[in-house]
């Protein structure tokens, strides 16, 4: 059993390395050449990896490590490519717009056209890190109950439109060329690992940051002597210049979030099908990023975080203090969002059996813990 994984740096990367060691396969990666290492979510398993350097945008790096891979395999076994490279946030992608396009884009083409190349056709599965920002506004504009793999794609930002053209060449290369590669359209999933300028980690981290100052001694005591008087009121005024108020933006937007170590063991049952076909992976439940804040806070024990203003003007404010600990700052938000998204993963639950062991409250606990 072998498989080799493009992005395997990355959060997705990291946890399907661990599952797929587990299941005895021989694991090959491609990582980028970086000025400072940035290999720290897979350090634990450096040594039993087979890394080399690459990218996802030079066709002749992603030949080299395919031949290499699929070296001396035996007749009844395939490479399994996990294609999860990408530049994957979405924000940013309306400042990297052409990069974002070389890299989500014509990235999967490389690979595709690599496998035709080298004919290995029939020796190959491919699984293609497709996204449920896809649909874009889908669900309200079309009044959706939920998305699933009917569902119509309408993207609205450049990272969005670069995976849609991968999307759609891997279901061209799978028709065309028999060949064996799918799409996971996966719904947000998060975990400690997760990119520090992703909301939920950005989030976690500040209540992280926000406990740890809490219950610092040295604080609480210099609070007490300067404030005697206030008793178990939370004053933050003490503390503040060291943690400002959490900074921001879209708070109505909704999302899907599930965990990595769920969702990259469904990538690998994708790809375990007899027969190629693509799949939603999502939880079914939904939350604003409002909700999220409140539930990090929740899982560090501050509750009744209660909200005021609206738009710009919005802050977040634990009870009995007149500091707020969240406010909106318009840097964060986007020229086009996707407010609201929420998955149906029917046909993965009934075809591959997958259903996600964590809760949202259990990833938000373990990130809040583990950062
Ligand atoms: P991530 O943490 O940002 O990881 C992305 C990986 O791609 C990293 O290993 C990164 O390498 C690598 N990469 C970036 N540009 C590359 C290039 N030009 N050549 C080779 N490798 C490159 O993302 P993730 O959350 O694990 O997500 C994995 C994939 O699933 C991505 O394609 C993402 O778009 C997609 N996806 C994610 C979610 C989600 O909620 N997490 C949902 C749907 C789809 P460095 O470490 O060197 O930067
Ligand atoms: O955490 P986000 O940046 O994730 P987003 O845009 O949903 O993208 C992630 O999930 C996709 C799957 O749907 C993946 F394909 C993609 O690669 C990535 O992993 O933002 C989530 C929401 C947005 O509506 C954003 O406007 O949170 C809102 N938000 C509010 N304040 C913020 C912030 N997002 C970020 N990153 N930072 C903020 O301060």
């Amino acid at each position: 059993m072998r498989a080799l994984i493009i992005g395997i740096t990355g959060q997705d990367g990291s946890y399907l390395s661990e599952l797929l060691l587990e299941k005895g396969y021989t694991v090959y990666g491609l990582i980028r050449r970086s000025s400072s290492i940035n290999t720290g979510r897979i350090d634990h398993i450096f040594s039993s990896l087979h890394l080399r350097y690459g990218d996802v945008s030079d066709l002749a790096s992603i030949i080299a490590v395919v031949k290499e891979a699929t070296t001396d395999l035996n007749d009844d076994e395939y490479l399994e490519i996990y294609n999860l490279a990408a530049q994957s946030h979405v924000a940013i992608s309306f400042q990297l717009e052409k990069y974002t396009a070389d890299v989500d884009a014509t990235g999967v083409l490389n690979v595709l056209q690599s496998i035709r190349l080298l004919n290995l056709e029939k020796k190959v599965k491919l699984y293609q890190a497709s996204t449920s920002e896809l649909y874009g506004n889908t669900l309200n504009t079309h009044s959706l109950k939920s998305l699933n793999e009917d569902s119509p794609m309408n993207p609205v930002s450049p990272y969005a439109i670069a995976k849609l053209y991968a999307y759609h060449m891997v279901k061209c290369y799978r028709h065309a060329y028999n060949l064996f590669c799918v799409n996971g359209i996966l719904f947000n999933h998060t975990s400690p690992r997760r990119g520090h300028n992703f909301v939920c980690k950005k989030i976690c981290d500040y209540v992280c940051r926000f406990k740890e100052n809490y219950e610092n001694e040295q604080t609480m005591k210099n609070f007490h002597k300067n404030y005697p008087s206030a008793g178990n009121l939370i004053d933050l005024s003490t503390y503040y210049d060291i943690l400002p108020p959490l900074q921001l933006g879209n708070l109505n937007a909704t999302r899907d979030f599930g965990h990595a170590k769920d969702y990259v063991r469904g990538m690998w049952l994708i790809l375990q099908q007899e027969t190629p076909r693509d799949y939603v992976l999502s939880t079914s439940y939904r939350v604003t990023i409002r909700k999220f804040v409140e539930m990090a806070f929740n899982a560090a024990g501050f509750e009744g975080i209660c909200w005021e203003g609206s738009g710009v003007d919005e802050k977040g404010y634990l009870p009995n203090s007149s500091l707020p600990v969240v406010e909106v700052n318009e840097k964060y938000f986007r020229p086009y969002d996707l407010t609201d998204l929420l998955g149906d993963s029917t046909r993965a639950r009934t075809e591959l059996n997958w259903v996600e062991e964590y809760k949202l409250e259990d990833i938000i606990k373990e990130m809040v813990k583990n950062n």
